[in-house]
C-alpha cells in the first residue's frame, strides 16, 4: 500500500510526538491533520475501549470561534438548530446546512458566553465558510481558528481517570455539559461527549505547550485503570451508528436524510441559510434514510467508495461504512436506503468489492434485538 507524505499541510497536533512513541499504527487526515485510527488492531482497539479508558488525540476536531456582538446572529443563521434557549457551557450537535438544504458539516457548538461559540468541526472548511458569511453579510464578529486542541478520554473507567487528574468535580460534568476544571493553572473546558458510545470526555486543552504534560498526567495517574492510547474505532462507531460526515452523508444529503430531524427546529420560524428548502424538505418527508444494514459472509473489505444496494435489481441505497463486528458475529455497516426499502427486517443485496451479499436493514443504534 502507498504511502502519505508528510508536509507543513499535514498538520500534527500538540499529541502527535507522544502518539509515535507509544507506537501509533495508522491515521487518517481530517480538517488536514492527523487523526489515529489504528492502535493495535481495529478489535483489540474495540474492546480496550468498551472495557477500560483511552486517551484520544482528537484535536482535528478543529474550533472555529465566533466571538462579538453579532456571534449568535450567524451562528444560528448556519444551523436549523433552535439555539434560542441554548444555555452557556452546554454543547449542541448541529447540523449545518446549505441554500440547497444540502449538508455542510455537523459540529459540536458550545456557547461560551452570549456573544462567544466555539464550532467544533467535522472534516469540512467551516472557518473559511464563516468567514464568507461574516464578511458579505457585514456580522460584526470575529471569527478565527483559536488553539484548542482537543485530546479524549473514553471508556467506562473515564470519570475515575477524570477525576485523578482534574478534581472530583469532573464527576459533576452532564452529558453534552461543560466545566472549567484547573490543570497546571489553568483552567480548561471540560465536557461530557466524545465520538464513542462508551462515555467520556473531552478536554479542550487551551495551551499547545501542556500538550505532553497532560497527556503524561493521564497516563501516570491511570497505570492501574489499564489506561491505553486510542482513538475513533470504526467498529464501536458502526455499532454505535455514529454518522461521519463526508462518509455516511455528505452535501447531497437534508439532514432529514442523516436522521438529524431531531435537531432541527421550524426552519420557516428560524430563517436559517436553507429554510426555504429545509421547509419543502420537511413537507415531502425524505425519499431516503440512514439506517444499519447487517452484512452476510466473512468480513468485509473497508469501504473506500460506496457500495451499490439492491432489493430485486432495483436501487435501493448505498452503503457508506462497513466493518466485521466480533460482539455481533456479523458485518455492520451504516447505509442511506431509499424509502421503499427502508423498513427494519428488509432483506436486500449488497455489491461488496468481492461480490454481492445479501443484507438486512435494521435500525441504529445495533443491538441484539435489531431487526
Ligand atoms: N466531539 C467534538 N467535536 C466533534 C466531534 C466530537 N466534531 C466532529 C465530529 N465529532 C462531529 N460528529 C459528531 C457525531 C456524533 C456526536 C458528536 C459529534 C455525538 N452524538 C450523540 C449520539 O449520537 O449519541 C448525541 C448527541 C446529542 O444527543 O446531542 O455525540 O465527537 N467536540
Amino acid at each position: 500500500m502507498a504511502q502519505l507524505s508528510f508536509s507543513r499541510r499535514l498538520r500534527g497536533t500538540p499529541y502527535t510526538q507522544r502518539l509515535e512513541a507509544a507506537g501509533v499504527k495508522g491515521y487518517t487526515v481530517y480538517n488536514h491533520t492527523l487523526l489515529p485510527t489504528l492502535i493495535d488492531s481495529l478489535e483489540a482497539d474495540c474492546t480496550h475501549l468498551k472495557q477500560h479508558v483511552q486517551v484520544w488525540d482528537v484535536a482535528c476536531e478543529r474550533q472555529v470561534e465566533i466571538k462579538g456582538p453579532d456571534a449568535a446572529r450567524l451562528v444560528q443563521w448556519m444551523t436549523p438548530r433552535d439555539l434560542g434557549k441554548a444555555a452557556i457551557d452546554q454543547c449542541y450537535y448541529i447540523p449545518l446546512v446549505d441554500e440547497t438544504g444540502g449538508m455542510l458539516n455537523d459540529p459540536v457548538a458550545i456557547k461560551l458566553a452570549e456573544d462567544r461559540f466555539w464550532i467544533s468541526i467535522a472534516d469540512s472548511d467551516v472557518l473559511l465558510y464563516a468567514k464568507g458569511l461574516a464578511i458579505g453579510g457585514g456580522f460584526n464578529v470575529e471569527v478565527f481558528e483559536p488553539e484548542i486542541d482537543i485530546l479524549a478520554v473514553q471508556g467506562p473507567k473515564s470519570d475515575d481517570l477524570m477525576a485523578r487528574v482534574f478534581g472530583e468535580d469532573a464527576r459533576k460534568v452532564r452529558f453534552f455539559r461543560g466545566l472549567w476544571l484547573p490543570f497546571e493553572g489553568r483552567e480548561m473546558f471540560v465536557a461530557r461527549s466524545g465520538y464513542s458510545k462508551q462515555g467520556g470526555f473531552e478536554i479542550y486543552l487551551n495551551d499547545p505547550a501542556l500538550g505532553s504534560v497532560l497527556w503524561d498526567a493521564l497516563f501516570a495517574a491511570g497505570a492501574d485503570l489499564n489506561v491505553r492510547q486510542g482513538g475513533p474505532n470504526l467498529i464501536e462507531r458502526i455499532e454505535g451508528g455514529l454518522l461521519s460526515y463526508g462518509n455516511d452523508m455528505t452535501r447531497d444529503n437534508t439532514p432529514y436524510e442523516a436522521g438529524f430531524g431531531k435537531f432541527c427546529g421550524d426552519a420557516a420560524k428560524l430563517q436559517c441559510i436553507g429554510h426555504e428548502a429545509l421547509t419543502r424538505a420537511a413537507a415531502e418527508g425524505p425519499q431516503r434514510m440512514i439506517r444499519g444494514l447487517k452484512i452476510s459472509g466473512e468480513a468485509v473489505p473497508v469501504c473506500r467508495r460506496p457500495w451499490s444496494v439492491t432489493a430485486g435489481g432495483d436501487h435501493a441505497g448505498q452503503v457508506t461504512s462497513a466493518t466485521w463486528s466480533p460482539d455481533f458475529g456479523t458485518n455492520v455497516s451504516i447505509a442511506m436506503i431509499e424509502k421503499a426499502h427502508w423498513t427494519p427486517g428488509t432483506a436486500v443485496k449488497v455489491e461488496a468489492p468481492d461480490g454481492m451479499r445479501d443484507a438486512v436493514v435494521c435500525t441504529l443504534p445495533f443491538g441484539p434485538d435489531a431487526a
